[in-house]
């Protein structure tokens, strides 16, 4: 046999059985997703997991840095794409193998058996492989059995009534494999109505306190606008009902906590603010937001720390951990929700620590872990050199210049000193010889939150703006200068302004 002859051998077998084969794969991935959403056991999530581990860790950080959440949903994309055409490939095979023995019958019986361990074995679960195998092999005995061939007579209706069919099968199982599992969507609608309520409320009630400054962020941060800070690129990928929030180590007895365990307790709705230790001055690391979940008290009821415990070390899914003293554990909050909606997987869903008043980083994500020590240990960045483990600093930023049509000039920015909370700001329009009080916005109602500030005033010279909070102690912020690395910026934020000409 020439190799021109194999060639156009194998080209007859694709034409006869190609679109067979991609129809079959595409309802395999169909038909998975309809019995399991956006779960690991939806075929696509094994692959999903190998085309981002496989892809070098470079081009997944510089996808990152220029898509953000774009690469996410691309690599997705394609991953669909491999897996409809791996199952392809197991249809054909099928296919050719009912060619030699037992016709449709052989083809349906080998495309069933096949897929069915295929996908067994990518998703480690026997029942959902059956959404794969079942689909496929119809789809490949129904197109033995009908063949649609672009013949003038019953050719046109069949590749209507194939295509209705397909899209028809799509569509359902989108529809259902979307209503199985839904993270990101919708407010906590399992919520009772009373809840929403005071969500919205307190909501509302946050924006009628945010000053009117042109430019300035509110007093809450949108999700799809809240700072994200994370070790990896890809962000783990969690099953609310897979999973588990252990409590071990130096305790009087190890507890373990499913995610309706926590929803099932009365629910608390707190505005935290939080800030990264790796940012600069007046950097835009910082961000707040109101948070619904439980007091980490109400599970450490059943999981009392030991008298030996003295550290805590929070251990996540993506194998981040941080540590710190255990006094700063019993104000925490355990998070499932964010402004009304269910944490984002970019924010740690299902479940994240709050740490009140401490530098973001021991706010872990993607929570599984709880473990008491009896002493010290470092943690991920500790590691790496940092200490951000501790209270943050008292910084107030300045985010806004406004030159107004009155002719005066308006600054204005966020201050915030953990749960010292910021009982002032001060501005000097002189580099920092005269002080003048800025407005502030009214206390949120919470511990840990930033405040507003603006001040107006008039100016017909370029001048230099500096601004320092005064915490609830009283404490001016630190006038000495520090980088971000190793325990996070200090100083005071000057601006130079030009007045309007
Ligand atoms: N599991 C996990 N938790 C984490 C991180 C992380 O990379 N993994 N980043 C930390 C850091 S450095 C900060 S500043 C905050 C940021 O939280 P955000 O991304 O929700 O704003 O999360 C902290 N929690
Ligand atoms: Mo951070």
């Amino acid at each position: 046999m020439t190799s021109s002859n194999a060639h156009s051998k194998l080209l007859q077998a694709l034409r006869r059985r190609g679109p067979r084969a991609i129809v079959a794969g595409t309802v395999g991935v169909a038909g998975s997703f309809a019995v399991a959403g956006f779960t690991r056991n939806f075929v696509v999530a094994p692959v999903n997991s190998w085309v981002v581990n496989t892809t070098p860790g470079v081009i997944v950080t510089a996808s990152i840095q220029t898509l953000g959440t774009l690469g996410d949903t691309l690599a997705f994309a394609f991953s669909v794409g491999l897996t409809a055409f791996v199952l392809a490939l197991v249809a054909a095979a099928g296919d050719a193998f009912g060619d030699r023995f037992g016709g449709t019958v052989g083809a349906v019986m080998a495309t069933y058996f096949v897929g069915w361990g295929v996908t067994a074995v990518l998703v480690r679960a026997p029942f959902f492989a059956l959404g794969v195998a079942v689909p496929m092999a119809v789809a490949v005995g129904l197109g033995r059995r009908f063949p649609v061939r672009p013949t003038p007579d019953r050719g046109r209706r069949r590749v209507v009534v194939a295509t209705a069919s397909l899209l028809g099968f799509l569509g359902l199982s989108s529809v259902i494999g979307l209503r199985l599992v839904r993270p990101e969507s919708s407010l906590l609608t399992a919520l009772p109505a009373a809840e929403r309520k005071e969500i919205n409320d307190r909501l509302d009630e946050a924006r009628a306190q945010s000053l009117d400054v042109a430019g300035l962020e509110g007093l809450t941060t949108p999700v799809e606008d809240f700072y994200e800070i994370d070790i990896d690129a890809i962000n783990p990928n969690l099953n609310a009902s897979e999973w588990r929030l252990r409590v071990t180590g130096a305790v009087e007895q190890t507890a373990t906590f499913s995610y309706g365990d926590l929803t099932d307790m009365a629910p608390e709705h707190r505005f935290v603010t939080l800030r990264c230790v790796g940012e600069p001055l007046n950097g835009t690391l910082m961000d707040n937001a109101l948070w619904t979940g439980v007091p980490v008290s109400a599970v450490l009821e059943q999981a009392r720390p030991t008298d030996e415990a003295t550290h805590v070390m929070l251990r996540a899914a993506d194998d981040y951990f941080e540590e710190f003293p255990i006094e700063a554990l019993s104000d925490g909050f355990l998070a499932y929700g964010m402004n009304g909606q269910v944490l984002p997987r970019k924010h740690g869903y299902p479940v994240r620590a709050l740490i009140p008043g401490h530098w973001g980083e021991i706010n872990v994500k993607w929570l599984t872990e709880i473990e008491f020590l009896e002493g010290e240990q470092e943690g991920y960045w500790e590691k790496r050199g940092w200490h951000g483990t501790g209270p943050v600093s008292t910084v107030a930023k300045l985010h806004a210049v406004n030159h107004r049509p009155d002719g005066s000039i308006q600054v204005g920015g966020h201050a915030y000193a953990g749960v010292r909370g910021i009982q002032a700001v001060e501005v000097s329009v002189d580099g920092g010889e005269t002080w003048n009080r800025a407005r502030l916005s009214e206390s949120l109602p919470d511990a840990d939150v930033w405040r507003q500030w603006a001040y107006e005033y008039r100016a017909d010279s370029p001048h230099e703006v500096v601004v320092r909070a005064i915490d609830g102690t009283g404490t001016v912020q630190t006038a000495v200068e520090s980088p971000p690395f190793p325990r996070g910026a200090t100083g005071w934020v000057r601006r130079r302004v030009e007045p309007r000409r």
